[in-house]
């Protein structure tokens, strides 16, 4: 009872204290909860400016360190190496922006020299290029060994200068004629391209490409990868199929080093057929895998042909391909011997005559 009465008590008083009162305990509370408002509006807002130094500092110094990195492309002279590319100019992009994928590749319409020329006026003589507004990411020497192909040749070149530059690739093309009319020696003019093509410059990486494969895809790009590749892997003539899973034949791209580490090609393969075998051979016997494009993006056409004198399939190359192991070692580029006959700079490629000898 006494508690009952003491709550109805309480409860009779505070609905009796003043109104004024009431009004200003109210009014307490409510100024109360505006500075704590304040407060916290003021440390949040303090919290963000402090951070936003934070950001603006390393914005700074990221653009310092930007600037020191690349340069500034419309630089003074100084900036510049002697080959006219400037020394701080940015790296092409991994994939050039400028591919288009498939392309119509069509050997009725005729082509000539002329107008291939007239095509590419950025090509210098010798069949060079390179990227103007960036750093090509690889230097690569395109090597065609080449007897007697010129209608060949032609289209080779109208159709692989456009795409190499969409490419964007630091590169020369190297024809390696073989003189006289001994037996042909594909892989022996290949060793002579790779030997001669870096007389000119330092590159880094070698495309061997048969004179009559043209790709039908510019994302089947020209350059070398971590592993050797194989680039001409669906042509019409093999119905766009790999005609067995160890060819290297046609076309392919090889870095200097791993060039080097299987000293090359063999120099004793004298007529059609075995070379190629013995190359994948070589790449296989140094724990090298093949790396190769899609099926779609690595279809390509051959001039059609017939067999051209004087490269009759090579009876012998069954038997040296099963020795490529004991002979790779002796054979290849570290006994390379030619004489070299003439050297031209021609518009659109160079052209390299040599006397090869015979089997
Ligand atoms: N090459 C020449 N001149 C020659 C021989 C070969 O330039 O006299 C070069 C040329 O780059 C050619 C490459 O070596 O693309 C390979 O030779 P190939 O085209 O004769 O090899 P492929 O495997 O030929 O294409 C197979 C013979 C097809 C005969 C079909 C008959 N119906
Ligand atoms: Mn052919």
């Amino acid at each position: 009872m006494a508690s009952s009465g003491s709550a109805s008590g309480s409860a009779s008083a505070s609905s009796a204290a003043p109104q004024s009162t009431r009004n200003f305990n109210f009014l307490h509370r409510l100024c109360k909860l505006v500075v704590v408002l304040c407060f916290l509006h003021i440390s949040v807002t303090l919290l963000y400016y402090v951070r936003s130094l934070d950001i603006r500092s390393a914005f700074v110094r990221n653009q310092q360190q930007r600037n020191r990195d690349d340069g500034d492309p419309t630089g003074s002279e100084a900036l510049y190496n002697g080959t006219g590319t400037p020394k701080s100019w940015k790296n092409c992009p991994q994939t050039s922006p400028l591919l288009v994928g498939p392309l119509r590749v069509d050997f009725n319409i005729p082509v000539s020299l002329e107008l291939t020329a007239e095509q590419n006026p950025q090509v210098r003589p010798g069949g060079r290029y390179k990227p103007a507004n960036c750093r090509a990411l690889q230097k690569v020497a395109l090597i065609i060994p080449f007897r007697k192909r010129e209608p060949h040749l032609k289209f080779w070149l109208y159709y692989l200068h456009p795409i190499l530059q969409r490419q964007q690739l630091d590169y020369g093309i190297y024809v390696i004629n073989q003189e006289g009319d001994e037996t042909f020696n594909r892989a022996k003019l290949l060793n002579v391209g790779y030997a001669e093509a870096l007389k000119d410059y330092d590159y880094g990486c070698f495309v061997f490409s048969d004179v009559d494969l043209i790709p039908m895809d510019d994302r089947n790009v020209y350059k070398c990868f971590s592993q050797p590749r194989h680039l001409s892997v669906s042509m019409d003539k093999f119905g766009f199929r790999l005609p067995y899973n160890q060819y290297f034949g046609g076309v392919s791209s090889m870095s200097k080093e791993q060039y080097l580490k299987i000293n090359g090609f063999p120099n004793n393969y004298w007529g059609w057929g075995g070379e190629d075998d013995d190359i994948f051979n070589r790449l296989a016997s140094k724990g090298m895998s093949i790396s190769r494009p899609s099926g779609e993006v690595g279809k390509c056409r051959m001039i059609r042909h017939e067999r051209d004198e004087r490269n009759d399939p090579n009876p012998q190359r069954f038997n040296r391909i099963a020795h490529t192991r004991e002979t790779m070692n002796r054979d290849g580029i570290r006994s390379l011997s030619y004489k070299l006959v003439s050297k031209e700079t021609l518009a659109l490629y160079t052209k390299i005559t040599v006397d090869i000898g015979k089997p």
